[in-house]
């Protein structure tokens, strides 16, 4: 659960004393409803604002992490502008606070939430996933956040819940990317998912990286993290979660349907018209080390091929 306390946050690592962490983690943990178990798991601790409360996982263990400063400063975020440094640059146009997501569609429980109610009956848990961008570059990124599922079923989708539709917040009036009278995005950003890949455990919804609450450029305050596909799937600050029996329509695929399909399963045998998916570049690159490596099937997680069994993989990208 994020820290976003006056109390937590306005201190800074000289004024904390081991009584004042102490009283601080005790005001956030009854704030986040996660009790006790978290202080067992050794925090650093509140005296960096922004730490995150999480339980450790084996996904990725053992990976070379891309460094924090290149994941939040190299980015795609469209409403931000289309240079890769342009989100962190407009970061601040995205207001985040008193967040909130429709939940619409097939679903017996509909209704406008507060994100914090959404996220705080949720397990926090930091995965290591690869992040495989369809401009051939990858990262290795530590997501805090929680299982898609877990927060979907509170909703009760029906038996008419083919697909789950995903919708970016829309703001035109902060976000310089929405006004762009040159954008060819059709906004807001959309996605989707087939009800089986939501449902299935990897898919993520992250509410922090690196131990810290989601930086804006990141897709604050919570976004989607479908590893086994290609970054444009994994939507940014989400407003709205709709079930659907109709697939979505998808902001990528509208644009350009013969270059990014609906389902966009990283796969190194289907290249992009204009360049080969057959490998990538892992971040940070330099001209002396361009770290160029093999793609993988499912970007290497083949627990999902299973979703995928009978279909042409060639046809459905
Ligand atoms: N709303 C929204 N979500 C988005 C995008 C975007 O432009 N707008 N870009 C996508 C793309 S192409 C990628 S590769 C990832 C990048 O995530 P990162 O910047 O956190 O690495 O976000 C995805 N989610
Ligand atoms: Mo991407």
């Amino acid at each position: 659960m994020i820290i976003r306390t006056k109390n937590s946050s306005q201190l800074t690592e000289a004024d904390v004393t081991p009584e004042k962490i102490y009283k601080a983690r005790r005001h956030f943990m009854a704030q986040s409803g996660m009790g006790l178990s978290a202080l067992a798991l050794g925090l650093p601790g509140l005296a960096q604002a922004n730490a995150l409360s999480y339980s450790k996982t084996a996904y990725g263990k053992g990976e070379t992490l891309t460094p924090e400063d290149v994941v939040t400063s190299y980015n795609n975020f469209y409403e931000l502008g289309t240079g890769k440094d342009d989100p962190v640059k407009n970061a601040h146009q995205l207001k985040t606070d008193n967040w909130e997501i429709e939940i619409a569609g097939e679903a017996e429980k509909t209704g406008t939430f507060p994100l914090a109610e959404l996220v705080k009956q949720q397990q926090i848990e930091e995965r290591i996933y690869r992040l495989r961008c369809v401009e051939a570059w990858s990262m290795v990124i530590p997501w805090v956040g929680f299982s898609l599922a877990d927060m979907l079923k509170q909703f009760k989708p029906t038996s008419k819940a083919k697909y789950v539709e995903f919708t970016s917040i829309m703001d035109t009036k902060n976000l310089s990317g929405q006004r762009n009278r040159f954008s060819t995005i059709d906004w807001p950003y959309v996605e989707g998912l087939r009800m089986d890949e939501a449902m299935h455990s990897l898919s993520f919804m992250a509410t922090g990286l690196y131990g810290k609450t989601l930086p804006n450029q990141n897709g604050a305050p919570i976004r989607l993290v479908v590893p086994w596909k290609y970054g444009f799937k994994s939507i940014k600050s989400i407003v709205k979660i709709r079930f659907t029996d109709q697939q979505p329509k998808t902001t990528w695929n509208l644009l350009a349907p013969n270059e990014y399909g609906f389902f966009a399963n990283v796969n190194p045998t289907v290249d992009h018209p204009r360049w080969s998916q057959g490998s990538e570049r892992r971040l940070p690159t330099s001209f002396f080390n361009v770290r160029r490596m093999k793609t993988q099937m499912f970007n290497g997680y083949e627990e999902v091929a299973s979703l995928y069994k009978g279909m042409d993989l060639q046809k459905f990208y």
